[in-house]
């Protein structure tokens, strides 16, 4: 008959209690309180190890003839959430070649190893959703033996889990000037991270950037921006394993939710970096007319707007008074930014348009010179087959 060398409560008290100044591993062998592990034969029989939380489960056991294979169950501390576990088979007789092979919860394999050689040492990682789990304990090629078996949550699971689905998405709240950085990891290659943010300023379009870096060596992370209602608004993957992404993306503000996966890789860690790349200008919001920013009236000379197409679905709506009678109102934008071709539509208090100039081509400027017996005028920036970037505009009167 076989006999267990320590009880589990025993084991947890000790490492509790002596972890800091002997290490676990020491006092257990030289402990000697005799549990029965077996009948074990089975899965069924299987050998409750409990529950594998922060220290690891070790146990110094033995197959006590070649068709001797020993069954233990453990449940992992979380069972929400993927999981890296170490399981190692040390200390093995000279005799013994050890084979392990890890079974979910329904009996369904996940991994199988056997040692190099008789007495030689088996170490490996298994990945999957946390939960209950059966280890089958056995020999190959090889004869009875005692062995050591330890069991160890390597705790890659990330601060922000359970966050498989969007509708469990870790909240990273409003993301203001200061940008948001997290690590994060990807502990087995189903795995995704949700998270939510929202901008902040709402109703106004916004620029930021998605950054990852410092990626794990066996990670190519890919990762999608949806918005509120779960439609996807970018998405983009790195170009190989442990290489770094980045992403500007350009929406309309309200919340969004970031997937983090990976794309024909494995696992690993990530940094990820959200920055508000401050683009929006401070006449937002101007969509339409009925928002037009009031630019006043031209009594006191001429007025000069710095301002920014941020997305090319963007519309820049101002509104301005003329002192007196008009004579010739001339409009002009300058220093525009690379990417953007602006066009400009005067349009009088009705709505009706007077006057429209497009640029030619981006970064050019465009002037615009109508008369009209009108006094209150709406100016309307947007953009002609370009995308988006920021803009001087002076208006005068003659
Ligand atoms: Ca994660
Ligand atoms: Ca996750
Ligand atoms: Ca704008
Ligand atoms: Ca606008």
């Amino acid at each position: 008959m076989k006999k267990l060398v320590h009880s589990m409560g025993w084991i947890a008290v000790s490492c509790f209690i002596l972890s800091v100044v002997t290490g676990c591993d020491v006092l257990i062998v030289e402990e000697s309180v005799v549990v029965e592990y077996e009948p074990n034969n089975s899965r069924t029989e299987a050998y409750d190890l409990g529950v594998l939380a922060e220290q690891p489960i070790v146990i110094l056991s033995e197959l006590f003839d070649r068709d001797d294979v020993d069954f233990y169950k453990f449940k992992t501390e979380e069972s929400d959430r993927y999981k890296a576990v170490q399981i190692a088979l040390s200390d093995a007789a000279p005799t013994l070649r050890g084979s392990i092979t890890v079974l979910d919860e329904d009996g369904n394999e996940i991994m199988n190893k056997t040692a190099s050689n008789k007495g030689a040492e088996l170490t490996f990682v298994p990945r999957a959703m946390g939960g209950v789990f059966y280890l089958k304990i056995s020999q190959w090629l090889s004869d009875d033996g005692a062995y050591r078996l330890t069991v160890t949550d390597l705790r890659e699971d990330d601060a922000y889990e359970a966050n498989e689905e969007r509708t469990a998405a870790y909240d990273l709240g409003q993301l203001t000037q200061e940008p948001i950085q997290l690590t994060g990891s990807i502990v087995h290659r189903d795995e995704l991270d949700f998270y939510r943010f929202e901008t902040n300023k709402a109703e106004r379009y916004k620029a930021f950037e998605l950054s990852f870096k410092e990626i794990g060596e066996n990670l190519r992370p890919s990762f999608t921006v949806y918005d509120e209602d779960g439609n996807e608004r970018d998405n983009k993957t790195a170009s190989a394993k442990g290489a770094n992404v980045t992403e500007v993306v350009r929406s309309m503000g309200g919340v969004f939710f970031v997937e983090v996966g990976q794309w024909l890789s494995e696992y690993g860690a990530y940094t990820m970096t959200l920055t508000d790349l401050g683009e929006d200008d401070a006449f937002e919001p101007n969509e339409t007319r009925d928002e037009a920013y009031d630019l006043g009236d031209l009594s006191s000379g001429d007025i000069v707007v710095e301002a920014s197409i941020v997305q090319r679905d963007e519309v820049d709506f101002y509104r301005f008074d003329t002192a007196g009678a008009p004579g010739q109102i001339s409009i002009t934008i300058d220093n525009v930014g690379s990417e953007l071709r602006a066009s400009v539509s005067l349009i009088d208090s009705q709505g009706n348009q007077i006057d429209n100039k497009s640029s030619s081509n981006e970064g050019a400027n465009v002037t615009l010179s109508s008369t009209s017996s009108e006094t209150t005028f709406f100016v309307k920036v947007d953009q002609w087959l370009s995308s988006h970037g920021p803009y001087k505009m002076t208006i005068s009167a003659q």
